[in-house]
């Protein structure tokens, strides 16, 4: 089932989310359901909250080639182990913030433990455009959006734009 994304500025997109204490079905399926929904959007990672739930869950799957497998991951409780001291710089986009995309600065790699769909405990190393994408997701469970990373006066007009576009989109 296909999840409406909520749209910044939101107060569910500023809040620390909870840790997960146990899979159950339910999150089971709202990993799947929120799979669905990055996929249609399309997007290459969503984190719970963007769907209002404020539970630290996220997926993500930056195979962008057609052609290509898949690769979706669902991460419960993800965590930044370690970070590289390399920086990389990627034009971030945020489906909670449509059609906006700014350069961000973050380690190039990172070492991320979670949990899986079946319980089991995960550790891998991610780089490139997996990491960026990690880290945007994982800022995501701790209230923070890739705006947040921009110049105040940069911030605050796209934030002024999104008001004026949930405003058209409450009114159509
Ligand atoms: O969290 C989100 O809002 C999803 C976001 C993830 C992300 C994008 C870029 C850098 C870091 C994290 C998106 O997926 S925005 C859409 C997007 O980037 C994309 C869409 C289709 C093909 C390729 C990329
Ligand atoms: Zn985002």
């Amino acid at each position: 089932m296909k999840l409406p994304i909520l749209i910044h500025p939101d107060p569910r997109l500023k809040k620390v989310c909870d840790p997960v204490p146990d899979l159950s079905d339910d999150l089971r399926t709202l990993a799947k359901d929120m799979l669905e929904t990055m996929y249609d959007a399309p997007g290459i990672g969503l984190a719970a909250p963007q769907v209002g739930v404020l539970s630290r869950l996220i997926v993500v799957d930056c195979i962008k080639d057609e052609e290509s497998t898949p690769r979706p991951l669902i991460m419960f409780n993800p965590e930044i182990l370690a970070s590289s001291d390399d920086l990389s710089v990627y034009e971030e986009g945020c489906l909670s913030i449509p059609d906006q995309f700014a350069d961000v600065t973050r380690p190039e790699a990172v070492k991320v433990a979670w949990i899986d769909e079946n319980g089991n405990s995960k550790e891998e190393e991610f780089d490139g455009l997996w990491a960026t994408c990690v880290q945007h997701e994982i800022d995501h469970l701790n209230g923070k959006l890739f705006i947040d990373y921009l110049k105040p006066l940069k911030r605050q007009m796209i934030t002024r734009k999104m008001v004026k576009l949930k405003r058209e989109m409450a009114r159509a």
